[in-house]
């Protein structure tokens, strides 16, 4: 994995347009749909157990977010999964608040048991609590854990038996043998609300075009680190609204020279 393949993964997404079948939180529905149409992915939301399986069917990767769960939502997540699982669609999981409640936790368990996941991104106290480590967590933002997080990521890939992302500062992404850094981003990015979330929609986009999972969600990480880090240069004297809009911008503008030019991914 080096910058020339990020670029080629990225117009990739732009050429082929993939479908994203996401089933998110209410907090972030509307963020992530423009993000990934910026980008140049195909997004759709859709909940009801009558239809999720046929939409995951003919979706490029669908992306299941517990942000704000309820039953019926949980119920869904399942149908889609198995359906995904069956048609060989990349599922991505973020277990966001996961530790938080002892129902976000067992939700998360649950998920990860009955789907085959082929990746999870969260804060690191998230990919804690789902592998039963011990990490605090307050609500859905990281706490500040002392753990050794290259570790924790290598050990939740080994114990899932799946890709493992974790982002904060510099970003984790492992399946437990090889392992990449991503040293992009932006402070700003904390500020507003789904970051997190549109970056999870995003690996799926990603992963819809390229069979390499590991490769597939480090050029993600490094295409929307790049992304923050230009929208930051041209906002960050005005703060987080503007710097959303920039960002949307920027996901939709970014060039393979800014990737080659910014992009910093280390093999650990
Ligand atoms: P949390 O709830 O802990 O904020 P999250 O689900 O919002 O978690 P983040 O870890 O914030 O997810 O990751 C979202 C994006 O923000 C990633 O691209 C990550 O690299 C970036 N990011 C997070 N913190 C920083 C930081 N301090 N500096 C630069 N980029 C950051
Ligand atoms: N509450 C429930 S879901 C959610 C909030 C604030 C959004 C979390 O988004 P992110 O991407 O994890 O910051
Ligand atoms: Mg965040
Ligand atoms: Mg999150």
């Amino acid at each position: 994995m080096n910058v020339l393949n990020v670029i080629s993964t990225l117009e990739k997404v732009r050429q082929v347009n993939p479908l994203v079948h996401n089933i998110t939180n209410v907090v972030v529905t509307n963020f992530t749909a423009n993000g990934l149409l910026a980008l140049g992915a195909s997004p759709v939301m859709a909940y009801a157990k009558e239809e999720v399986a046929d939409m995951a069917k003919i979706a490029g990767a669908l992306v299941l977010n517990i942000g704000t769960l309820n039953e019926m939502e949980v119920e869904a997540m399942l149908i889609a999964g198995k359906s995904a699982n069956e048609n060989k669609v990349p599922v991505i999981f973020d277990p966001v608040g996961a530790g938080a409640t002892l129902y976000r936790t067992e939700t998360a368990r649950k998920i990860v048991k009955e789907v085959n996941i082929s990746m999870i991104r969260g804060n690191a106290a998230e990919v804690a609590n789902v592998i039963g480590e011990n990490w605090d967590i307050k609500g859905v933002d990281a706490g500040e854990g002392n753990g050794d997080v290259l570790m924790l990521a290598k050990k939740a890939a080994q114990q899932l038996g799946t890709i493992v992302v974790i982002t904060g500062k510099d970003d984790i992404v492992t399946d437990g043998q090889t392992t990449y850094v991503i040293h992009n981003g932006h402070p700003l990015l904390t500020k507003v609300t789904g970051t997190g979330c549109l970056l999870t929609s995003v690996i799926g986009a990603f992963a819809a075009v390229e069979s390499n999972l590991l490769n597939a969600a480090a050029a993600a990480l490094v295409s929307y680190g790049v992304a923050a880090e230009i929208a930051a240069s041209k906002t960050a004297h005005d703060g987080p609204g503007s710097f959303q809009m920039a960002f949307l911008n920027a996901l939709s503008n970014i060039q393979k020279e800014d990737i080659s030019e910014l992009g910093r991914v280390e093999q650990v």
